[in-house]
């Protein structure tokens, strides 16, 4: 709990009419995970007098613990005015509802026994899965530009298509308020620690507008900086284009700024960025005194010292959670530009959904782009930063075939560059793997599969969904070479890099797996070239071809939802593998861990930045994440027991009778293998993070876990939750590591019951049934 008492203050809304109450709510925790997280909601009033006497009912809540606690808001209702109880208790009862849940309940994803096939589109960033979902749904890419796509980092929602007759509906859901405050508070932070740097005001106001992550950019719904204040949009993207007419097309649905509303944003912008320099000189000024030198000439290990004292200082300020407030008022402003009829608020007042449905398609795809656009026009308006998913539902079928398709079509973030495919994919994507029926693996054909896509396949096999997986090569277009004149030279070329990439995986996914996937991989990888462009547009041969091999895809995906035979041959396991299996998984897990922490040296590992650490930290303390960027602690140790008892389940010491072939082995082992892998995210996600929560807690800022020394300290407790979660099993067992592999191996055990398998003990299973094939 705080130290501070809790009190509130009314002030005025920088962007809102009337007078706002700020406090700290002492039942909900803040971004660093502590308790009182700083609050400020509209009052409903313009009056001065009536704003205090209701901060004065807001004072006597916060003073008195007695009304902490849902069940006081009847009687609480009867005494105060009600925008304070709302505001104070609407917090208590949040609980917000999943957004997925919330988007099921006004469009839902229909199944199988619907007759529907669900598609997974995974790759890298930039490979090209959302222009080929625009392919698969007929958006044109010059008019329509639904989904947005560029080069690299574009999609940051989820993003769900159902192809189905009748009329055009979109449901939008949204990051809570509390995680774009979190986004907010670290580009503010990330600005204040440019401007102690000496940056200058373009810099500044560059760190504000672009996350570290490159994924929340502010930039799309407040604008972008111009050195001189300007009335014609500016494009200040970086990404220089070679592409003649990539920008000139115009662009049908885009609405543009006004002049006045630019120079509105930019002179806003401009106040942001001095208030920044404000706020960091205070708190360089103070900083300096508590230590007694001048921090800005700090170099070094001091430095790095000094800048976490700053950050932490800097977080404690009101006038930088005024700015941060400020911020995310400027945020909510711009849901005054969508039709307010469509918005649902939370009880808070944050937006929780948006709705639309229409039978013109050109209105549909003009309003969902407020929602998905990346179009640099319409910067200073667009809320797609804040947009968490996007479902929609209509007649969204490829312009080469309007038979009735009945696919749904599930797009998102693509995975980013990693050094070696042992990185773990995130379970924000492998959880999705029982729910769908076809896992696209979207992949650039110019070159070998790299890490990320080979990663893919990693954990794909590894828990038991090979049998759901395509590739869809896309940029077959931009093969070129003389040894291959022909599209069957280019496609032998391409599928020699999958065999390549089969082999390289052998020793991890094991021979059988390895074999299963390659087994039928001619029928379900797909060569596709100029996805980003109309098909009319390609050359003749070319779009032909395109059209067979999407058409093919297409009929593969539908193909999907067909029942494979059962297999009937079980396997029978002996126990005794499996303990060797999880340990070998603890060790896969831990190593890379030390390393990445500094505390031990490990293959091509290398020691983290402490920032990224302490990212990685503050999104587990503050409860906004399980990961961040690459660091992904509940995935690794995900994947690697599950990679490890894949490994195990692969060799049954018999079957209760021969399998036929290969193919039955397999899909009666990947049974098995599905149910570890749904298993293992739950209790990854128990020992790493809920049963840790106040450790990470305690390491983000508790006062030892601040200034020098504080990466090193941060790096044992991490070591410590880490051993705990996952305690090596080993001759002199603890009691830890004892209860570890006894959940573990139940959770096997299970699998390998429910998936129709047994488990006896090789001595006592008598005379051999069958030897496995
Ligand atoms: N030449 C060529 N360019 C393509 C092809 N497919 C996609 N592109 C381009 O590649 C870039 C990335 O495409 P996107 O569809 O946005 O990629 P993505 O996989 O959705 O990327 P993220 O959303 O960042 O994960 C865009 O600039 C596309 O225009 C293709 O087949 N040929
Ligand atoms: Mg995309």
């Amino acid at each position: 709990m705080s130290d501070e008492p809790y009190t509130a203050s009314k002030s005025r809304s920088q962007n809102r009419p009337g007078w706002s109450i700020s406090f700290r709510h002492p039942l909900r925790h803040d971004s660093r995970g502590k308790s009182g997280l700083k609050m400020r909601r509209g009052l409903g009033t313009n009056e001065e007098d009536e704003a205090a006497r209701m901060v004065e009912d807001m004072n006597v809540i916060l003073g008195d613990q007695a009304w902490w606690s849902a069940v006081k808001r009847a009687e609480a209702e009867k005494r105060f005015s009600k925008p304070v109880v709302n505001a104070f208790y609407d917090e208590i009862q949040a609980g917000r509802e999943p957004p997925e849940t919330l988007r099921d309940r006004h469009i839902a994803l229909p199944s199988a026994a619907d007759g529907y096939a669900k598609v997974l589109f995974v790759g890298t960033t930039g490979a090209g899965k959302t222009s080929l979902l625009r392919q698969i749904i007929g958006s044109d890419p010059d008019e329509d530009r639904f989904p947005s796509t560029a080069p690299a980092k574009t999609t940051i929602a989820d993003i769900e298509v159902v192809q189905s007759d009748g009329s055009y509906k979109a449901v939008v859901t949204f990051f809570s308020e509390f995680q774009v405050q979190a986004y907010i508070e670290e580009c503010v932070t990330s600005a204040c620690i440019a401007a102690f740097e000496g940056a200058a005001d373009a810099r500044v106001a560059e760190r504000l507008l672009h996350h570290s992550d490159q994924k929340f950019r502010l930039n799309y719904v407040l604008g972008t900086w111009q050195e001189e204040p300007t009335q014609t949009p500016t494009d200040t993207d970086d990404d220089v284009s070679f592409d003649n007419d990539e920008k000139e097309v115009a662009d049908a649905h885009a609405t543009v700024l006004t002049p006045e509303e630019m120079l509105r944003n930019q002179e806003a912008l401009r106040t942001y960025v001095e208030r920044i320099r404000n706020v960091t000189g205070i708190v360089v000024m103070s900083l300096s005194d508590q230590l007694g030198e001048n921090v800005v000439r700090l170099t070094g290990a001091d430095r790095d010292a000094a800048e976490e004292l700053f950050e932490f200082d800097l977080n404690q300020r009101d006038d930088f959670s005024d700015l941060v407030h400020d911020l995310l008022g400027e945020v909510k402003q711009r849901f005054d530009y969508v039709a307010s009829n469509n918005l649902v608020l939370g009880p808070s007042g944050w937006p929780e959904l948006w709705m639309l449905e229409t039978d013109d398609r050109t209105e549909f795809i003009r309003h969902i782009r407020w929602f998905s656009s990346n179009y640099w026009p319409e910067f200073g308006r667009l809320l797609t930063p804040i947009v968490q998913g996007i479902r929609v539902r209509g007649p969204l079928y490829p312009v080469f075939d309007q038979t009735a398709t009945k696919l749904v079509l599930i797009d998102g973030q693509g995975l980013g560059h990693t050094p070696d495919s042992s990185s773990s994919i995130t379970t924000h994507i492998t959880r999705l793997f029982p729910n769908v029926d076809v896992i696209l693996l979207v992949d650039n054909a110019q070159q070998p599969m790299q890490a990320a896509p080979l990663s893919v396949l990693r954990a794909v096999a590894s828990s038991g969904h090979h049998s759901k997986l395509a590739v869809a090569f896309t940029h077959f277009d931009q093969i070129k070479g003389k040894s291959l004149p022909s599209f069957s030279d280019k496609r032998t070329h391409v599928m020699a890099s999958v065999t390549n990439a089969l082999t390289s995986l052998k020793d991890v996914l094991g021979a059988p797996v390895a074999k299963a996937i390659e087994r039928g991989i001619e029928e379900r990888c797909f060569m596709l070239g100029g996805v980003d462009k109309r098909l009319d547009d390609l050359p003749g041969k070319a779009s032909e071809y395109m059209r067979t091999q999407l058409s093919q895809m297409i009929a593969f995906f539908q193909r999907a939802i067909l029942p494979p035979p059962p297999p009937e041959a079980r396997p029978i396991y002996d126990p005794t593998g499996m303990g060797f299996a999880i340990r070998e998984a603890v060790i896969k897990f831990s190593e890379p861990w030390l390393a990445r922490l500094g505390l031990a040296a490990h293959n091509n590992v290398h020691r983290e930045h402490w920032t990224r650490i302490k990212a990685l930290n503050r999104r587990i303390a503050g409860e906004l994440d399980l990961e961040y960027d690459s660091l992904r602690p509940v995935a690794d140790l995900v994947s690697r027991l599950t990679e490890s008892i894949s490994l195990y389940l692969d060799k049954p010491f018999v079957w209760t009778r021969d399998p036929n072939d290969e193919q039955e082995a397999d899909a009666a082992i990947s049974n098995i293998r599905r149910g570890v892998s749904l298993a293992l995210h739950e209790v990854a996600v128990k020992r790493v993070i809920e049963q840790h929560l106040n450790d990470w807690r305690t390491a983000y800022d508790s006062p030892e876990y601040r200034g020098t020394g504080s990466t090193y300290r941060r790096a044992l407790m991490l070591r410590h939750i880490y051993d705990e979660a996952a305690p090596l099993p080993d001759t002199v067992m603890t009691q830890l590591s004892a209860a570890f592999l006894g959940e573990i191996r139940g959770i096997v055990e299970r699998s390998i019951d429910e998936g129709g398998g047994a488990i006896r003990l090789e001595t006592s299973a008598g005379p051999k049934l069958a030897k496995a094939p």
